[in-house]
């Protein structure tokens, strides 16, 4: 399904005098309101191709309908929030749920959309039907050398597809770990897992990046070989430049200080990128913001400050994704609500009076400090988000439009209410 770019223009249509409105007093707020709607123009978040289909628990899946049932359906499904909000201009691919038959189709298609190629995931958490070993014990940290071969060779398979479709890194999680005590050698498990990256780091092309994500706990609930930052740290320091850490938001033990992780991953020169989504419990997978939003908020200020004074560009330098899991949203939906929250949190830190903070901390001012970040999270800087999307074509509620032309309707129309989509 394509939206007709007059229908979006006629949605703008109505909005506008309101719209204006709104910016008008934000503009009036907001010293460097210009700067901040040419930075939301340009940044865009990939969005994870297993998102797109209803995701469900070991207790039941309640699916809405409509789902992509291929590649090239999760692709359009992209294309149309990226015409919505023209900020979700790369699809995320996770090998095998997605794996591209014909590279120069699946390409055309996506330009068609406007979309990029992110990350290419490999996935050694499940057996596939066609290989010879189980990953049941472990992939990378297995004991058999032979089982760590096969998940090698997985994810080296992974970065050749991710060349033919214009990738340029690869994202490994593992679920490698233990469920017992006694069960496995740390170190040993340590060692087999880094000697497996060696091998895969080996084939990256020179301008790859390889993202090692790290997660507390789940699958395995005794130990994780790559457990938190520090873990995940440790084994891209040894594999070089090309390697880097992977924050996910709902990857953390319960109270975790994320934006002090980011800060330090930063300096280090050792943050890849992100997979935002936001949690209570644990890897809850809910929309980005819907919780702990100015969590959100921090993270970007780190983000803002660490990259300016790094002179990274913000648009380019770091991986930007979302990973969440819709259980009983409309996905398209939950992906449009959850770009907005981190456009959001990302306007309110490029707003912070940086050279006050400064000074607030210089001068150990911490009430000072604490309302300068304050003010900036308690601006409503929705109009300058709804502005950059204006300003490029998209629409300004997002949300609104894709219920007013009966999107999901129209999906199940042509895919069918029982339709299923690979992925979580
Ligand atoms: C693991 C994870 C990782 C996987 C994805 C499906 O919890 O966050 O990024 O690739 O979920
Ligand atoms: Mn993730
Ligand atoms: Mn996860």
């Amino acid at each position: 399904m394509l939206l007709d770019s007059y229908k979006i223009a006629a949605h703008n249509d109505d909005l506008l005098k309101s719209h204006s409105n709104k910016l008008n007093f934000t503009l009036s707020e907001i010293a460097n309101a210009e700067a901040i709607i040419q930075k939301l123009i340009d940044f865009q978040i990939a969005i994870p191709s297993w998102a797109l289909g209803t995701g469900g628990t070991r207790f039941g899946r309640f699916a809405g309908g409509g789902e992509p049932r291929s590649l090239e359906e999760k692709i359009e499904d992209v294309g149309l929030l990226h015409a919505l909000n023209n900020a979700s201009g790369a699809i995320s691919l996770h090998i095998p749920w997605d794996i591209p038959q014909n590279y120069n189709e699946i390409k055309a298609l996506a330009a068609q959309h406007n979309l990029k190629f992110d990350a290419v995931n490999s996935n050694t958490f499940q057996d596939q039907a066609d290989s010879k070993y189980s990953y049941r014990y472990g992939s990378l940290q297995n004991v058999n050398k032979a089982i760590r071969k096969q998940a090698v060779d997985h994810n080296i398979e992974v970065i050749k597809h991710g060349i033919e479709l214009g990738s340029d890194s690869l994202t490994v999680w593992l679920a490698d770990g233990s469920n017992f005590p006694g069960q496995l050698n740390f170190r040993n498990a340590y060692e087999n897992t880094l000697e497996s990256l060696q091998e895969i780091y080996e084939a990256l092309p020179a301008d790859w990046k390889l993202f090692l994500e790290y997660k507390s706990a789940e699958p395995n609930f005794y130990s994780t070989t790559v457990a938190d930052w520090g873990q995940s740290y440790s084994y891209v320091q040894k594999l070089g430049d090309k390697a880097k850490t992977l924050v996910d938001l709902g990857h953390h033990l319960p109270n975790a200080n994320i934006e002090q992780i980011v800060s330090l991953l930063l300096m280090e020169n050792k943050l890849g990128g992100f997979h935002f989504n936001d949690s209570k419990y644990g890897d809850d997978d809910l929309t980005a913001g819907a919780l702990k939003p100015y969590q959100l908020f921090l993270i970007f200020n780190e983000l803002v400050e660490g990259m300016d004074t790094r002179g990274m560009n913000h648009a380019k330098d770091l991986g930007w994704m979302i990973d969440a899991s819709h259980n009983i949203k409309d996905p398209l939906e939950d992906l449009l609500q959850s770009v907005e929250a981190i456009m959001i949190a990302y306007a309110q830190a490029l707003s912070v009076d940086r050279k006050a903070l400064v000074q607030a901390q210089a001068e150990n001012d911490v009430v000072r400090a604490q309302e300068i970040l304050q003010n900036a999270f308690r601006t409503d800087v929705r109009a300058l988000v709804a502005e950059a999307r204006l300003r490029s074509g998209a629409a300004l509620r997002p949300v609104e439009l894709y219920r007013q032309l009966n999107v999901r309707k129209e999906l199940i129309g042509e895919r069918g209410l029982k339709t299923m989509a690979t992925g979580l």
